[in-house]
């Protein structure tokens, strides 16, 4: 499948607990004009992820997927660097500035690895605790 010339991202209509919303952002935050193309989380996606592998859309039949300067793009923490590299504002003119850049990077790799978890886990204890506001409140 040919990318169009048009900036689409593929992603669901998940909300901020998605994980290409940061690519939404990013492009936002750009001011890239971009088609977005937001797809229901349901059991409609199994058919459709098919579709997109087969017309080599989503190589792993997955979202985030970017076309942009003629690519077909995805991986939404590459996605994340690519934009930004475009954008002149992530590598440093250094080893060490790029280290960094990558380090700030990796931390947020790891919170988003952990926030499934976490997010059970905070429900779990909301839910055994008939006073949510004080309980948050008590871990703040
Ligand atoms: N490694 C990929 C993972 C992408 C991924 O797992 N996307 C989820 C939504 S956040 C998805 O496509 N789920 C549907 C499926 O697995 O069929 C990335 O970081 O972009």
């Amino acid at each position: 499948m040919a990318p169009t010339k048009k900036v689409i991202l593929h992603y669901f209509d998940l909300g901020s607990k998605g994980c290409g919303e940061v690519v939404r952002l990013i492009l936002r935050e750009l001011r890239i004009n971009f088609e977005d193309k937001r797809y229901a989380y349901n059991d409609t996606w199994a058919k459709l992820s098919k579709t997109y592998q087969e017309k080599g859309l989503s190589v792993a039949g997955k979202l985030p997927v970017l076309e942009m300067d003629g690519h077909i793009l995805s991986q939404h923490i590459p996605l994340l660097r690519y934009l930004s590299r475009s954008a002149g504002n992530y590598d440093g003119s250094s080893s060490y500035d790029n280290w960094l850049a990558d380090a700030v990077s990796d931390i947020y790799v790891d919170w988003r690895a952990a926030m499934p978890e976490t997010l059970k886990a905070l429900k779990k204890a909301i839910s055994e605790r008939p006073n949510v506001k004080e309980y948050i409140a008590s871990r703040l």
